[in-house]
């Protein structure tokens, strides 16, 4: 036989569009990252600690479709697991391979390193059994080609991480050759009677309304139906918003778009025709309580249509085993050529929605550095082929007011809400997706959990740009709920960026504590092609975005309810 377990693994990697996969070395699993070595077309790119493997991994999936991260047992593969509970909040499909003790040690009585202490090693495949849709133990040659097809063909479908172990005397075993790869990545087709009822229904539902919107929600990429809403948007010419994570997934230069519906962080007017609409559909929605703002804007009941990824319910009918694609499809089809329902986008504009509000002046060269002059710069820095991370606390909100051009992305992790997620994911999306212009923005709180991992942007030669915002603190929670939980230690960050350049980085730390500082750093920033740049903007601890105080006011009146009697 040619192929081993491990050769099997990386030419189905490779087969799926991996060009990379993520690592961190570790004893169980070295005979497998050498089966991995011998793939070509999927490169391995190292990582500093396997929580951060995760999410670089997470990040390579937003950019490419799919990502996979190695790991070694336990030690490692409980780090990964919370970037895998982060994938799965995010509908990202990460398989997380971990090296697993060898096949004559399971069930033998044997004591191993790297492992509670008891002879059962099967605790870590019922813990990744929790947070994946699809998980196996590998511990022969002879049933791995259909384990490891079963899994990535799951994760793939689901648009969900899914989980490999793999006995570390096995992955180098001979191994049957792969079949074709659409026995893997082909998907069921919508089922076309369950279609026909759901596209009849919602399209009855619409012809119902005199003033329906479309609110978009950060599922539609899993869905795979980012394009597809744009057509039923041109349909229907109604008025369309994005949810707080969804910022992105619907082009803001589109004549329908008006904004972000986030409760008192939405766009201006959103709001107000929100109230106004008589019907909402919600495309790939979450709603959950920051996206809600703490429950106080949760459209639900008889005039929403919640369109999900597979299922579609609205009243009292569910349907399921449909694409959202098809459903939004076969609606514009239904609607095509109708007059338009364009009322909420008519009396937005009646109500001064769109209108350009006069940016405030530029400050002066030396007055101390503000949130608003960092907003500023990072609007005049966003090309169509940028891409911005921002990190949870108030580059939310920065990166949410940031106007965005047909083309350039946005990356939040709104529903999994790790702080220090940013760092790791963007190296893993700036690996998958080096030409585009790489922007993070991220808070010192933050930046603090994970900041080694700006190493590995270094060690590439990638040249993302790193917006640290210096507020000394985790001001974030100091609106929420204020303690002295919420101070940090600071840390010279422009040095700790130049630190990883030892003797080879091209890596650049810079510090900017006035508007000039800034203007010049983000000159310096622009024009350095071999790595990345650090600027420290420093700004004082309470200069934050408004959204932030009324969302956080609403989110900590919802977390203090007391108990029901
Ligand atoms: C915490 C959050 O400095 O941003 O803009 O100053 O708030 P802001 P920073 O990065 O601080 C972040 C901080 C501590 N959240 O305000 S949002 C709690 C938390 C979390 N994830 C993990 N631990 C704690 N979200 C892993
Ligand atoms: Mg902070």
């Amino acid at each position: 036989m040619s192929y081993t377990v491990g050769t099997y693994l990386a030419e189905r990697f490779a087969q799926i569009g991996l060009k990379h996969h993520f690592a961190v070395a570790g004893d169980y699993n070295l005979v497998l990252l050498d089966q991995l070595l011998k793939n070509k077309d999927c490169e391995q790119v190292y990582c500093c600690n396997e929580l951060n493997c995760g999410f670089s991994a997470e990040g390579y999936a937003r950019a490419n479709g799919a990502a996979a991260a190695i790991v070694t047992f336990s030690v490692g593969a409980l780090s990964a697991l919370n970037a895998i509970g982060g994938a799965y909040a995010e509908n990202l499909p990460v398989i997380l391979v971990s090296g697993a003790p060898n096949s004559n040690d399971h069930g033998s009585g044997h004591i191993l390193h790297h492992t509670i202490g008891t002879p059962d090693y099967g605790y870590q495949l019922r813990i990744a059994k929790e947070l994946t849709c699809a998980a196996v133990s590998i511990t022969s040659a002879e049933d791995a080609p259909e384990k490891i097809d079963h899994v990535i063909r799951t994760a793939l479908r689901e648009k969900k991480p899914a989980y490999i172990e793999i006995a570390c005397n096995v992955s180098g075993q001979p191994c049957r050759a792969p079949g074709p790869i659409s026995a893997v990545v082909t998907e069921p087709a919508s089922d076309a009677a369950t279609l026909k009822a759901a596209v009849a229904a919602v399209s009855a539902f619409i012809e119902g309304k005199d003033k329906p919107v479309i609110l978009i929600g950060s599922k539609l990429r899993a869905a795979g139906a980012e394009a597809a809403a744009v057509r039923l948007a041109d349909a229907l010419g109604c008025s369309v918003a994005t949810m707080g994570a969804a910022k992105s997934f619907f082009p803001e230069d589109h004549p329908g778009y008006i904004g972000a519906f986030w409760g008192s962080a939405s766009s201006p007017k959103v709001n107000d025709i929100f109230n106004w609409a008589d019907g909402i559909l919600a495309l790939g929605c979450i709603f959950n309580d920051y996206s809600t703002e703490g429950w106080t804007a949760w459209p639900k009941g008889a005039n929403v249509v919640n369109a999900d990824k597979d299922v579609t319910k609205l009243g009292d009918l569910s349907f399921n085993a449909i694409h959202l694609r098809d459903l939004l499809d076969g609606v514009a089809k239904h609607f095509a050529g109708k007059a338009k329902k364009d009322a909420t986008m008519l009396q937005y504009k009646q109500i001064g929605g769109g209108v350009a509000v006069p940016a405030p002046e530029a400050p002066a060269k030396e007055a101390k550095l503000t949130r608003e002059h960092i907003q500023r710069t990072l609007q005049s820095i966003v090309t169509p082929d940028t891409t911005i991370f921002g990190e949870t606390g108030d580059s939310w909100f920065n990166v949410s007011r940031t106007k965005l051009p047909r083309g350039a992305r946005v990356e939040y992790e709104m529903q999994w809400g790790h702080i220090g997620w940013s760092v790791p994911a963007m190296f893993g999306y700036a690996v998958g997706a080096p030409t585009r212009r790489n922007i993070l923005m991220v808070g010192d709180g933050s930046f603090q959990l994970t900041a080694q991992e700006v190493a590995q942007m270094t060690r590439r030669k990638l040249p993302v740009i790193i917006f640290l915002i210096n507020n000394a603190g985790y001001t974030i929670e100091v609106e929420i709920h204020d303690g002295p939980y919420n101070n940090i230690k600071n840390w010279d960050y422009a040095a700790v960026v130049e630190s990883f350049n030892a003797q080879d980085g091209k890596g650049k730390g810079l510090r900017a504590t006035t508007a000039g500082e800034l203007d010049e750093a983000v000159k310096t920033a622009l024009a350095h092609k071999d790595g990345p740049v650090l600027i420290e903007c420093v700004i004082p601890r309470d200069d934050c975005t408004s959204e932030l105080i009324s969302w956080g006011r609403h989110v900590a009146t919802a977390n203090a309810r007391p108990p029901a009697q």
